[in-house]
């Protein structure tokens, strides 16, 4: 039970769903993104730990099926895309390469879902505090977004507030 306890704690499934709608949303070079990324957050650091997450819905708006395939950011060396699954009554996760997120398909990334596991946070990351992360697919321009980092609280408020957005529960 110990073991498993520290796993939600790093990863998930403490808080269900998702945020609210601050995001913006940039592209390079011109070029015009057919992705548009909603209710963005990243969760504020637990003491002592350098490891976090964050959620986000991403669509496609076009008509070409487009691959997530990195996400990077300047407080992290080190961010994975990772996906949950229950497994013999304990919550896991494993890597996965990509994400393909096809025409005009809605991924969405939540607790005891699809994530992004953010590594080796050197500076704790706290309410109120926005962090740039930048999305790279295929077919499509990088995606930079502010995101915001959500205490447990607020992202128990979020999910509150956006009922209409419930992940499916394990028990
Ligand atoms: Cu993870």
């Amino acid at each position: 039970m110990k073991n498993s306890y520290l796993l939600l704690l790093f990863c998930t499934c403490s808080f269900f769903g998702v945020a609210n709608e601050v995001s913006t949303e940039k592209t390079g070079l011109g070029q015009k993104s057919l992705i548009s990324v909603e209710q963005a957050y990243i969760r504020s650091s637990i003491p002592g730990t350098t490891i976090t997450s964050s959620y986000m819905i991403i669509e496609n708006k076009g008509e070409k099926t487009v691959t997530l395939l990195e996400a990077s950011s300047k407080i992290s060396p080190r961010i994975e895309i990772h996906q949950h699954s229950m497994s013999d009554g304990m919550m896991r996760m494993r890597q996965l390469d990509s994400i393909e997120i096809k025409a005009r398909q809605r991924i969405v990334l939540q607790p005891s879902g699809l994530h992004l596991m953010l590594f080796d946070v050197k500076n704790p990351l706290k309410a109120q505090q926005n962090v740039e992360l930048t999305l790279s697919f295929s077919h499509n321009p990088s995606v930079t977004i502010q995101v915001p980092v959500f205490s447990p609280l607020q992202e128990k408020r979020a999910q509150e507030a956006d009922s209409t957005a419930q992940p499916a529960h394990h028990h």
